[in-house]
């Protein structure tokens, strides 16, 4: 080979190589879009999922419901939010509770059903261990949450609802879907929390996962129950890999 012919080989060389490291530097920091559902207070858990997923600054996570109650950390993992640009958090029947007692709707009643349901650790915190003003910005920012979204990743569509896809918001964040039921949309997978997957699979014996049905995916792996079964379940919606902790 001439020497000409040699530099041009040494200079392509060095360009696939600086394009292979582009790619990999690429592929490393494209963002993705994951989803979880009830945390119910389990603050560590949704810590290690964060680093188990490596979610970093340009991803997206979509948080369908119910981050409090029932375990101590929903306080914690709220502000963690709230601070976050990249969080996007749709209102659980949880948030509605907390939301119906010490929001400005009060509604008649939905103290007691609250504290029944595990908001205690919840209410202590919220009543007692913060400024009214810090209070007043999480009671306003739960009173701002969508109870439902459509999104779209990579030409796929989803819907994200708490609980059922319907025109009634209560049925969106209270009612509990059948798995046997038809798709609920010819042309978008429904992805909802509320329902740990042990009743839509019939399946108790082994740790909880996520379900998928007809049309519905169903990602409340049980956390915040007592079950040593209970697993805190993230979709990445760009492949549907699973993750758990
Ligand atoms: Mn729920």
């Amino acid at each position: 080979m001439s020497s000409t012919g040699a530099t041009v080989y040494e200079n392509f060389h060095k360009w696939i190589s600086e394009l292979h490291r582009a790619i990999i530097k690429l592929s490393e920091v494209a963002p993705l879009i994951y989803c979880m559902s009830d945390i119910h207070g389990e603050y560590d858990r949704f810590q290690k999922m964060l680093e188990l997923i490596k979610f970093s600054d340009s991803d997206t996570l979509y948080i369908i419901g119910d981050v409090i109650d029932r375990k101590p950390g929903g306080i914690d993992i709220l502000k963690q939010i709230m601070a976050s640009n990249n969080m996007v958090l749709l209102l659980g029947n949880h948030e509605q509770m907390c939301l119906d007692t010490l929001g400005p709707n009060n509604v008649y009643g939905s103290r007691a059903l609250w504290l029944q349901n595990g908001g205690s650790d919840t209410y202590r915190e919220l009543m007692y261990m913060m400024t009214p003003t810090e209070r007043h910005r999480i009671i306003m920012f739960l009173a701002s949450l969508p109870d439902h979204l459509d999104i779209e990743v990579g030409g796929k569509k989803f819907h994200l609802v708490h609980d059922s896809p319907s025109d009634d918001p209560n049925i969106r964040i209270w009612d509990r879907p059948s798995p046997s039921a038809p798709p609920p949309f010819p042309d978008r997978t429904v992805i909802v929390g509320h329902t740990p997957t042990c009743y839509m699979n019939k399946d108790e014996r082994n740790p909880f996962a996520i379900w998928h049905g007809n049309g519905i995916i169903d990602i409340d792996c049980g956390c915040g129950n007592e079950t040593l079964l209970r697993h805190l379940g993230c979709l990445r919606l760009d492949d549907m890999e699973e993750f758990y902790t």
